[in-house]
């Protein structure tokens, strides 16, 4: 009996893999000399829950790279943790972060999956995060020192991203505040750590490409598509200036290597109203020019759109970080609310699942981000609840199928119009450990007790090796 239901096949060699971050999966922050990131104090002052053991991907990896192969993968999404290489951020390198890394790239490469790599990802060293994070030029120069590093050790990558949704980052340290160091509404730290960010991956692009080492280089967008709700003028102004914050600023920078007069129009709107500020020293346009050609791919992350009403008052929010449904607030003065659009199914978590988001985005980067080249879904999934069945039983997870599924279809649909898009990764491999949220918002293919860290097989898994065994290779 089959389990596919709109999606019948992909195309021919499609990469189709699973995504992961370190700190998210491996537990076992406290072995093997590994540092502190941003997250270890904060978590345990927090005390709702630990990273530790997470998924212990550090120990249990090759049980799980097994699963992906015998589930049809053929790729995954992992990231290098920083601090297992450099615990303090730089210095001397940490050889057994170092072995680990080796070992796991090597058990990817024995089972036919193919690691596509970040450097960054959401975790930075905590004596860099004390200094300011994204926002210390500094820690700028030291990505780039760790890059470096990784480019001369780690030769068997094929596959590299530089930093994990900037703007994920920026928005929830500094915006939204739930993440350290918890900021609300703080537009120019946002803004600020959105261009450090970029300007570190340009540099880490041109390092790349003038040091001549082998391989593909790019970075990781989260495209959050802004819709206005009800669509009238006011609403839309609002809408544009909310994409300009979200996903032009960025956008610009990495493919155009400029934010255009257009993006910056808008942008200096909602600096205005915030009494906030930009500050680009000089030399950093010239380097995110440089790079803007140089990206070999482009990660596409998408989750959700957002569907906004134009909004004067004061900014205030409140995040959604235990499943409670309909508990999200989200109002940010001189941009606009975010207003539920009737019709469009939510999560427990309040995000939209709106699948022509995807295609809309995809049609998008292609007609105006040229520089984009090839383009791979690098996470898109649902978080869900999945309900524990017992040892050996299948988890019934169809709500995950049927996202997966229109998200995969609308993917083709645009590819089938001509948009370059080579792979998906679902998010995620397993289930894991989620930033803010904690252990109940799962997304994996595998369950994952925690408790006892054995791994069941969801539905989807199933419905994933269906799908995945109809990808032709010739090459
Ligand atoms: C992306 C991140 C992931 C992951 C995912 C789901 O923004 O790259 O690390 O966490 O979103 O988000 P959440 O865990 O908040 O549901």
């Amino acid at each position: 009996m089959t389990l596919l239901k709109r999606v019948k096949s992909l195309p021919e060699n499609f990469v189709w893999g699973g995504a992961t971050a370190a700190y998210q999966v491996e537990g076992a922050t406290k072995v093997d000399g590994k540092g502190k990131t941003m997250w270890d104090d904060y978590l345990k002052k927090q005390g709702r829950f630990s990273p530790d053991p997470a998924s212990d991907f550090y120990h249990l990896y090759p049980e799980d790279i097994e699963l992906a192969k015998l589930y049809g993968l053929n790729a995954i999404r992992v990231s290098i943790s920083w601090s297992r290489i450099f615990p303090t951020g730089s210095g001397k390198p940490n050889q057994a972060g170092v072995e680990y890394y080796h070992k796991l790239f090597a058990d990817c490469f024995a089972n036919g999956i193919e690691p596509y790599v970040s450097l960054h990802h959401f975790d930075t060293p905590k004596t860099l995060f004390d200094k300011g994070d994204w926002l210390n030029r500094d820690t700028i120069d030291k990505f780039v020192n760790y890059a470096k590093f990784c480019f001369e050790e780690f030769t068997e990558v094929n596959n590299w991203f530089t930093i994990n949704e900037l703007i994920s980052l920026a928005f929830s340290q500094y915006i939204q505040g739930n993440f350290p160091p918890n900021h609300h509404f703080d537009v120019t730290s946002a803004i600020q750590a959105e261009h450090n960010e970029l300007l570190a991956h340009a540099k880490v692009v041109n390092l790349f490409k003038d040091g001549g080492y082998s391989g593909r280089i790019g970075l990781i967008h989260v495209i959050s598509p802004v819709y206005p709700y009800p669509d009238n003028e006011k609403n839309r102004h609002a809408a544009e200036i909310e994409d300009a914050f979200m996903n032009k600023f960025l956008l610009d920078g990495t493919f155009k290597g400029e934010y255009t007069p257009e993006t910056m129009k808008l942008i200096n709107e909602l600096l205005e109203v915030n009494d906030a500020s930009l500050k680009i020293e000089p030399g950093d346009m010239e380097e995110i020019k440089k790079a803007s050609t140089r990206n070999d791919y482009f990660g596409l992350n998408y989750y959700q759109p957002s569907f906004v009403e134009a909004y004067e008052g004061e900014s205030t929010n409140t995040f959604n970080g235990t499943g409670e449904k309909g508990t999200t607030e989200f109002k940010f003065k001189g941009v606009g609310k975010h207003v539920k659009k009737p019709g469009v199914a939510q999560t427990d978590w309040d995000w939209n699942i709106y699948p022509e988001g995807l295609y809309d985005t995809l049609k998008r980067i292609s007609r105006e981000y040229p520089n984009a080249k090839t383009i791979y879904i690098t996470e898109n999934g649902l978080g869900y609840k999945d309900k524990y069945e017992g040892i050996g039983k299948i988890i019934d997870d169809d709500k995950r199928i049927d996202f997966i599924d229109q998200h995969v279809e609308a993917l083709l649909k645009a590819r089938d119009e001509g948009v370059n898009v080579q792979g998906y990764f679902v998010w995620s491999l397993e289930d894991q450990f989620s930033w803010a949220n904690g252990y109940n918002k799962r997304y994996g293919l595998f369950y994952v007790n925690f408790e006892t860290q054995a791994r069941e097989i969801k539905k989807s898994a199933l419905w994933f090796k269906e799908l995945g065994e109809t990808i032709k290779k010739n090459n």
